[in-house]
């Protein structure tokens, strides 16, 4: 395995800061930050004494990787999930799913001595298998290895002890609590690739990706990957994307989605959501099927701006559409998305139709005048 191939198939950022725990209400913010790409860096914590707490912020920034992490000899307290304050949970190692941002705690072993460091351990879960190394000190020793013997994760990101725990995105609900709303509207996305690289959410590639059409904030339009919401009301609505059974690839995408934190109502791999029902449907008039059982429709359903739709099977989120703009929802596998595979929300667009007067005052903009040749 080369440093450049890891480079180039995981990148994992880290930003650190250290100090006595933040009230829930206050900005997360970061010290310093490193990145992980293959090669070993020193994270050092300047803080003497016990009972110190120090904030991690992991950003797994790969492309098509789940991403193990974990720091020998401590655990992790994931209190933040995608900017969002999640209910507190101590986990050790942790799995990062794609796209997914995280907040964690750790607390300085009471053991540690300022000649102790910690071996800080990445490691990808899918695809190919690369390995990304660190390590921790307290206090002013630099170390290029672990000088305590207590690994979590192996390299290829099995564990080595049988105290592990496995962070489950899904089990990560939102601090405080928050009601769900009721959704008011459903839209079906048949999640495809139509052709070898050709992928597309909503039936035909999405047109934004090429400089042929104009802005959609300026020139609104009807197209069939273009949804128009709370044209007159605000309207919360429930997306459910289904991989399509003729999909040439059903395997899983990392969805994303501009403009709004949504709530993870559930998702299943290998699995078929009855194209004919509404997510509350399913979850009264099916109550003993493994799809109601995969739905939160409670106040502990996460909150996310990315969630993960597993291979051959569907993702259910809701949100509020209550923020004026153009907003994409799409793959966030770069290939995947410059094919077309997203959609745009345009959303109460009564709070924004000065921007149809403004067309047309825009000047057009001239072609550039073609490079001459040397
Ligand atoms: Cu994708």
């Amino acid at each position: 395995m080369s440093s450049s191939s890891m480079d180039t198939g995981m990148s994992l950022s880290m930003a650190m800061s250290s100090g006595p725990m933040n009230n829930p209400s206050g900005t997360l913010r970061a010290a310093s930050s490193e990145t992980m790409a293959g090669m070993a860096v020193h994270a050092q914590m300047g803080a003497d004494g016990n009972n110190t707490w120090f904030t991690f912020h992991l950003v797994n920034a790969g492309a098509a990787q789940e991403v193990g992490f974990s720091i020998d000899g401590h655990g992790m307290w994931v209190i933040a999930a995608d900017g969002a304050y999640v209910r507190p949970v101590r986990i050790q190692p942790q799995i990062l799913t794609l796209i997914n941002s995280l907040f964690f705690l750790i607390l300085r072993p009471s053991s540690a001595r300022n000649t102790n460091s910690y071996t800080i351990r990445a490691v990808t879960r899918t695809h190919q298998t690369y390995e990304g190394r660190a390590y921790l000190t307290y206090g002013n020793t630099s170390a290029n290895s672990s000088t305590v013997d207590a690994p979590w994760m192996s390299v290829i990101g099995s564990f080595s002890t049988n105290q592990t725990t496995l962070l489950d995105p899904a089990q990560l609900p939102p601090y405080p609590l928050q009601d769900l709303p009721r959704a008011t509207r459903q839209l079906w996305l048949d999640v495809n690739q139509t052709e070898s690289t050709v992928w597309v959410l909503h039936r035909v590639p999405f047109q934004d990706n090429n400089n042929r059409v104009l802005p959609l904030l300026l020139a609104p339009r009807a197209d069939p990957g273009v949804f128009s919401l709370s044209e007159t009301e605000q309207e919360v609505i429930d997306v459910v994307m289904q991989i399509a059974p003729d999909s040439l690839d059903a395997m899983a995408h990392p969805i994303h989605l501009h403009g709004h934190y949504f709530r993870v109502l559930g998702s299943k791999a290998n699995s078929m959501f009855p194209s004919n029902m509404t997510v509350n449907e399913v979850k009264n008039r099916m109550r003993d099927s493994d799809i109601a059982a995969a739905l939160d429709l409670s106040n502990t359903s996460p909150q996310r701006d990315s969630a993960h739709l597993p291979e051959n099977g569907w993702l259910a989120i809701r949100f509020t559409a209550n923020n004026p703009g153009v907003w994409l929802l799409h793959c966030h596998i770069n290939s995947h998305l410059s094919s077309g595979m997203a959609i745009a929300f345009m959303e109460m667009r009564n709070h924004f139709s000065s921007f149809d007067t403004a067309v047309t005052t825009v000047p057009a903009i001239a072609p550039l005048t073609p490079l001459a040749e040397a």
